[in-house]
């Protein structure tokens, strides 16, 4: 990791705690290398059945399947069972509120222009196959902690702990943790996530019956950036070598009986993801054998998920419009009450009534000195790429000649909200300036709203909330207006299935903006080859000659990633 790329990375993720990391590089680099000596002493371990190894399903109902067999196989008969009672639903209901979950979607869909995603019942199935799964898994290994330290494997649940960068701002968590929840449905795995990252502090559980929380005082998580960890995790490069002599023992297996090469595998980082080999076929068959993994980061992943070519029938039977993030996050990362308030507060007192709202996300990820560089040309490009695609009204000197005319108006002049995300006041100025002075050719009636302008990017629970709650406001606008590489924009974008256009940042450039090709957002700084050793077939080849709707990010986004192409516009 050299100096540049930790610059270039620290912008995009780990604002502040970069540089923290970069001091303790060199002690984490000394710590790994301690801790592979120590397990590769204990290479052997026997399998019990949830270590065997089992192919990837082939189809979204065979996944589903698998999920109900497991749950039936270890539910039937027990005091749980294999479902919820009514009442213990509403106990759990009582106990673990979420109005959001009733009422976030239709305020997506009373808005007067943006389309509504239509729904997706193969998704919900396998959610609530998942949920029933969780909670099964839950209750009958009892204890993680135990089951894990006494390197248990008697039960046929496996388990994902999903972790995410010490550090990073609210968008960069839930991309980075969406990533690790649609891992672990896709390779079926009970999803825990530690609440040190906060993200279980401002979200609904999601698993009715069952908890996704792990305490990471009490639970052995494996050394991650400088923190100490626990020593019964084999990491990426031993699990890599690991792998290498088991496929030059016996080249012709093809991965497929591999045996179990560890109980517990912590997927390590290259530039804030998993590196470029977790995801081949051989790999993902060598790690199906294991009964834990861990995975952390602050990048977004799912789009490298759909270039594995066991996952993709699955995922293209479950996401056909590729809209993965968005069923992602409105089932599994919603706002708890909390954050679901404030937003209905908000909503109502200065978004709702409105005939269309526009949603602008100004970031100046370098702070103030970057804001009193950029602040006019950014305010510029925003208003013309406004009018130039008719998401504000142009302005008149005239006074409005209907208004005035009538001495009774029956009907009231539309109203066009601007909800406004931003560190700083810059664009509400700017944007004040021209509607409040003066009125619009159409008619229409331009409200600017900003709740917050913080300057400064804090890393708190309450900075999570405030800028979850922000996020979701956006996310209900007709149309939206983000900052480039920003992922609070992005999740924005997620939640409320928006097609953006990305406000033009580059300092030299004629053009003030440009729609996304896509809703989902950019993987960023991905390897956009496969770099797959022992798999031949796909080995060294463009991800996007093999998958014909993954693309080369915008240039005017970030020219190092590589995205998903929904096929549903908004
Ligand atoms: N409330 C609020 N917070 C913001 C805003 N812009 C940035 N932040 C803060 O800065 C963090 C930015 O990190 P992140 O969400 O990962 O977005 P990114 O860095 O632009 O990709 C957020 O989590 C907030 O804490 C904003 O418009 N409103
Ligand atoms: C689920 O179990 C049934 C009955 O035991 C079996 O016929 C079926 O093949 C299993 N399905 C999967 C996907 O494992
Ligand atoms: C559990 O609930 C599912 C979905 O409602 C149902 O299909 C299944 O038959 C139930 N199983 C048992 C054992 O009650
Ligand atoms: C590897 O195994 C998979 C799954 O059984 C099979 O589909 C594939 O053809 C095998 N590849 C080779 C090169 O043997
Ligand atoms: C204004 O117009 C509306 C509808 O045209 C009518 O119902 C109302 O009585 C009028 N009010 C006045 C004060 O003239």
């Amino acid at each position: 990791m050299d100096k540049v790329q930790v610059r270039s990375l620290s912008a995009i993720c780990v604002t502040i705690v970069a540089l923290v990391m970069l001091a303790f590089y060199n002690w984490t680099v000394i710590q790994d290398q301690i801790f592979y000596t120590v397990v590769s002493l204990q290479e052997t371990h026997q399998p019990g059945s949830g270590a065997r190894y089992v192919e990837q399903p082939k189809t979204a109902q065979e996944l589903i399947q698998r999920l109900r067999n497991t749950t039936r196989s270890i539910g039937l008969g027990t005091t749980y069972g294999m479902n919820m009672s009514a009442t213990e639903l509403e106990d759990w209901q009582a106990a673990n509120p979420c109005l959001s979950r009733s009422e976030l979607i239709p305020m997506y869909a009373e808005r007067k222009v943006a389309k509504s995603l239509p729904p997706n019942p193969v998704w919900d199935e396998l959610f609530a196959e998942y949920s029933r799964y969780h909670r099964v898994c839950t209750k009958s290994i009892r204890d993680p902690k135990g089951y894990f330290v006494k390197k248990d494997d008697s039960s046929p649940c496996k388990f994902l702990v999903a972790d995410v960068a010490f550090g990073t701002g609210l968008g960069n968590k839930m991309f980075t943790l969406a990533s690790g929840i649609l891992y672990a449905i896709m390779t079926q795995r009970v999803l825990l996530v530690p609440t040190t990252n906060l993200v279980p502090e401002f979200t609904c559980e999601p698993f009715p019956g069952s908890s996704w929380r792990l305490d990471p005082e009490t639970f052995p998580t494996p050394p991650e950036q400088f923190v100490t960890g626990d020593g019964s995790w084999i990491l990426d490069a031993e699990f890599s070598d690991r792998v290498d002599r088991a496929m030059k023992r016996e080249p012709k297996v093809n991965g497929t009986s591999l045996g179990p090469l560890a109980y517990a595998v912590g997927v390590t980082r290259h530039e804030w993801q998993p590196k470029g080999r977790f995801y081949c076929d051989t790999e993902q068959r060598a790690y199906s054998q294991s009964i834990w993994m861990y995975t952390s980061g602050c990048i977004y992943t799912i789009p490298k998920l759909f270039a594995i070519p066991s996952f993709r029938p699955v995922l293209e039977g479950l996401f056909p419009d590729r809209m993965a993030m968005t069923r992602v996050v409105r089932s599994l990362l919603l706002p708890d009450n909390t954050v679901w308030d404030r937003v209905r507060r908000i909503h109502h007192v200065y978004l709702s009534g409105a005939d269309r709202q526009l949603g602008l996300q100004v970031r100046y990820r370098d702070g103030r000195e970057m804001y009193n560089k950029m602040n006019d040309v950014v305010n510029k490009r925003i208003t013309d790429c406004a009018l130039e695609n008719g998401l504000l009204p142009r302005l008149t000197s005239e006074l409005n000649s209907k208004l005035l005319a009538a001495t009774n108006t029956s009907a009231p002049n539309p109203v066009v909200k601007v909800f406004i995300a931003s560190l700083f006041p810059g664009v509400h100025e700017s944007l004040s300036k021209l509607y409040v002075l003066k009125p619009t050719v159409s008619g229409e009636d331009v409200g600017l709203v900003q709740i917050t302008q913080d300057e400064t990017q804090e890393f708190s629970l309450e900075a999570d909330r405030q800028a979850f709650t922000e996020v979701i406001l956006l996310s209900l606008s007709d149309h939206l207006m983000v900052t480039p590489m920003s992922t609070f924009g992005g999740l924005a974008q997620s939640f409320g299935a928006l097609t953006p256009w990305f406000i033009d940042y580059r300092s030299e450039s004629s053009t003030s903006c440009e729609r996304s090709p896509t809703v989902e957002v950019c993987n960023q700084f991905s390897i956009k080859e496969y770099s797959c050793p022992h798999d031949s077939d796909v080995n060294g080849q463009r991800i996007d000659q093999v998958v014909d709707y993954i693309k080369d990010c915008p240039v005017i986004d970030h020219d190092l990633g590589i995205q998903l192409i929904t096929d549903f516009e908004s």
